[in-house]
């Protein structure tokens, strides 16, 4: 049976050692307490890092942690190193990643040791996991601290069904090329089915930095690369509602709440709950509460603030100075405004249990979350959905991903102290029936999207994409398919080959009109040309000169001008159609004006033909001036014999009645006997001569998508192989 496998940095569970005893205890932290519930209800299996290092256990005890964390938990061990804990966590993940892509980018550590171990840990999970993964599993993984697994499992199996979920922000391209391994990283997410986001703007950040610099295509919310599409989707993540909705039903919690009145002597509460975390605003918070007291002193004695904050990477430097700032702030405004019997700020510098932080969100009448930056922030969604009686305001920063799902709190800037303080007097003012109304909305999003709909829906998605690659018409040419098609080749006693040449015969590169042969596949045409089974082709939108100067010394025919030209070896070329151009003069000054309003592009002219070539733009740009140019084209051709065909990074508009199909069509008659034929290429212009070929034949796309060929090949890379191999 197919199962799911979470993979995250940490375990849900936190073990220690004391005096040879082992503890285990639920993790904190959003990603743990959100998928918990998921876990626990799907019976799959979590593998992480079981948070301690290989040098401080005895090898009998870490068996004995393994089969527990097995039996128990379904939990299966990463094994680290002190020296992993130090550079990977410590060092890549918390002085790296988590710095640059929360915008903190003057404290990010560019440092290439880290880097090493950051490969070398991903390449640990890697390795526990292939002994865990089987054929049909799908395998889920959290976060940033494993970018490079993705794609390490699927050049291990490539038929694994892949999810990969970001629960930080993905920053802006013009800060994430900051990087020096930005590209290790996005490959490495490449193997992904399915990548997830918490908001739009996350995800239209990544896409926006997979077409600039991997420059691979994206239409819409799905990227290509080799053959297959890769989905990117938001899905907010939820909170498991109905246990915090239901918790003040319990007892203790009801008891604990009325403790916590008297302790605050019935005053008015401000809770705020957080990590250790520079990225969660919390001097920032206290300067505005301090500013509250000194503009409002009708409040003092009146209003408590209780600021939880849970202990959180504390081997890292910065965090514990962040603590140190945090007490001093604390201390400062206690004692500006603090008097015998009242304390503004109480301050919890540990982690309460669930009942305790129920209780607290219960007494809270305001909960004040203003992060920095924050991928979600569950506890704002945690606070409304412990309140039965929907009471309570929450005030959130704009700059926190549950900003973009709850409107309904009060959106403050958490750089603007001023705007922080009036907003609180707002909360504690607040009419109770405009919190009721406020609250009942966003009850209604939470119950409804909560954790189990946020991981099904994630799942939903991840199975359908999966499933349409394994449903892709076209026929991958490896393997069997490419041992028979091998041995076709090899028994065909006349074959023959059309070859398209732009991104098949050369790949593209920036500048596609200087793509010219190599040595190496200089070397390959000499030995298929001079095979006499084979009649070999140049099939290609460029024009004779071009195709003159690079194929003439070869025996070889020339098929230029997507088939309107053709030329035998060693006689003269021939046009195949009576075509006529003055067209050009019409469209040409429009594709001028396109042309002058996106730097980078430029105008093709051929005999038949004119063509826009976008490939060295910027990405959005072109896309924007691309829609307009095609829209604007559309309308002047209606009447016209005019084709407007997009190609790989390029939009040639020529006469309908020439194709690559009608330029091969001649030597297919003449040819009628041979018993091998193939044609490949890769663009729109190659479906013509796909679609001309018998059911027999080998038609052969390269790349994705929708095509009429049989089959189909990664990336002009593989015929290079396919080409070797052809000519042993
Ligand atoms: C990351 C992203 C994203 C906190 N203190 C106590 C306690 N907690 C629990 C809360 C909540 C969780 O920890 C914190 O979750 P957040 O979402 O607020 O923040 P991160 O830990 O930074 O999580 C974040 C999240 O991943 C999910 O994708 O939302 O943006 O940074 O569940 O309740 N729980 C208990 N005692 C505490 O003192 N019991």
């Amino acid at each position: 049976m197919s199962s799911t496998i979470i993979v995250s940095n940490r375990l849900p569970i936190n073990i220690s050692i004391e005096q040879d005893k082992i503890i285990y205890q639920q993790s904190i932290g959003g990603l743990a307490t959100g998928l918990k519930s998921f876990h626990e209800d799907e019976n799959s299996l979590w593998v992480g890092w079981n948070g301690l290092n290989t040098e401080e256990v005895p090898e009998a005890l870490e068996k004995t942690i393994t089969d527990e964390l097995k039996t128990k938990y379904n939990c299966a061990p990463v094994l680290l190193t002190q020296d992993d804990i130090e550079n990977y966590y410590l060092g890549f993940c918390n002085k790296t990643i988590w710095p640059l892509f929360h915008y903190f980018q003057n404290t990010t550590v560019f440092d290439p040791h880290l880097w090493e171990s950051y490969k070398l840990v991903n390449q640990k999970f890697y390795n526990t996991l292939i002994k865990l993964i089987k054929k049909g599993d799908t395998v889920w993984i959290h976060d940033y601290q494993l970018f490079l697994l993705p794609q390490l499992l699927r050049e291990y199996d490539s038929t694994l069904t892949i999810g990969f979920f970001l629960h930080i922000p993905f920053p802006s391209y013009e800060l994430f090329r900051q990087l020096p391994w930005r590209e290790e990283i996005l490959w490495g997410l490449t193997g992904s089915d399915l990548i997830g986001f918490h908001t739009f703007d996350y995800a239209r950040h990544f896409i926006s930095s997979i077409r600039r610099i991997l420059s691979l295509d994206a239409k819409g919310q799905n990227f290509f690369y080799k053959d297959r599409t890769i989905l990117v989707d938001v899905f907010p993540m939820g909170i498991d509602y109905d246990k915090f909705s239901t918790a003040i039903n319990n007892k203790d919690i009801q008891h604990a709440n009325i403790e916590y009145a008297v302790k605050t002597r019935g005053n008015q509460v401000v809770l705020s709950v957080d990590r250790l975390d520079y990225t969660k605003g919390i001097p920032e918070r206290l300067k505005a509460v301090d500013l509250f007291y000194t503009n409002n002193p009708n409040y003092l004695e009146k209003v408590t603030f209780i600021m939880i904050v849970a202990p959180s990477r504390a081997d890292v430097d910065t965090y514990m100075s962040l603590l140190k700032e945090i007490e001093e702030l604390v201390s400062h405004t206690n004692g500006k405004h603090g008097t015998i019997g009242w304390t503004p700020i109480m301050f919890f510098y540990k982690p309460f249990p669930f009942s305790e932080l129920v209780s607290l969100y219960n007494l809270a009448d305001v909960l004040l979350v203003t992060p920095l930056r924050d991928g979600m922030n569950l506890v704002a969604k945690e606070y409304i959905a412990s309140r039965p009686d929907k009471l309570g305001t929450l005030i959130l920063s704009e700059t926190a991903g549950a900003a973009s799902e709850l409107g309904e709190a009060l959106i403050v800037n958490p750089n603007d102290l001023e705007m922080i303080s009036q907003q609180l007097k707002v909360a504690l003012e607040m009419p109770k029936r405009e919190q009721i109304e406020r609250n009942t909305i966003l009850h209604k999003r939470l119950k409804r999207y909560n954790i189990f709909f946020w991981a099904s829906e994630f799942m939903r998605k991840l199975q359908s994409i999966h499933l349409r690659h394994t449903t892709i018409k076209s026929i991958l040419l490896a393997n069997k398919e490419e041992s028979k098609f091998l041995s076709d080749y090899k028994k065909a006693s006349k074959r023959l080959l059309f070859f398209d040449y732009d991104g098949t015969l050369v790949q593209f590169n920036n500048s596609p009109l200087k793509a010219v042969p190599d040595a190496e596949l200089k070397q390959y045409l000499t030995h298929l040309s001079t095979d006499p089974k084979n009649c070999l082709s140049v099939v290609s939108g460029r024009q004779k000169d071009f195709l003159e100067e690079h194929f003439g010394p070869y025996n070889v025919n020339l098929i230029a001008n997507h088939g309107l030209s053709f030329k035998e070896p060693n006689k003269d070329w021939i046009e195949t159609e009576i075509v006529h151009n003055e067209w050009q003069s019409e469209i040409r000054p429009i594709m001028q004006l396109f042309t002058d309003n996106t730097p980078g592009s430029f105008i093709e002219e051929k005999t038949f033909s004119l063509a826009w070539h976008y490939r060295r733009c910027d990405p959005d740009l072109s896309s924007l001036r691309l829609n307009e140019l095609r829209e604007t084209l559309l309308d002047l051709t209606g009447t016209m014999n005019l084709s407007i065909m997009d190609g790989n990074k390029v939009l040639e508009i020529k006469d309908s009645s020439v194709n690559k199909g009608k330029g091969i069509q001649p030597l297919l008659i003449k040819n009628s006997s041979v018993d091998f034929v193939m044609a490949i290429g890769d663009d729109h212009t190659d479906e013509d001569m796909f679609q001309i070929l018998d059911e027999t034949d080998y038609s052969i796309k390269i790349g994705t998508g929708k095509t009429s060929a049989k089959f189909h090949l990664p990336d002009a890379a593989s015929f290079r192989s396919l080409l070797g191999k052809m000519i042993k």
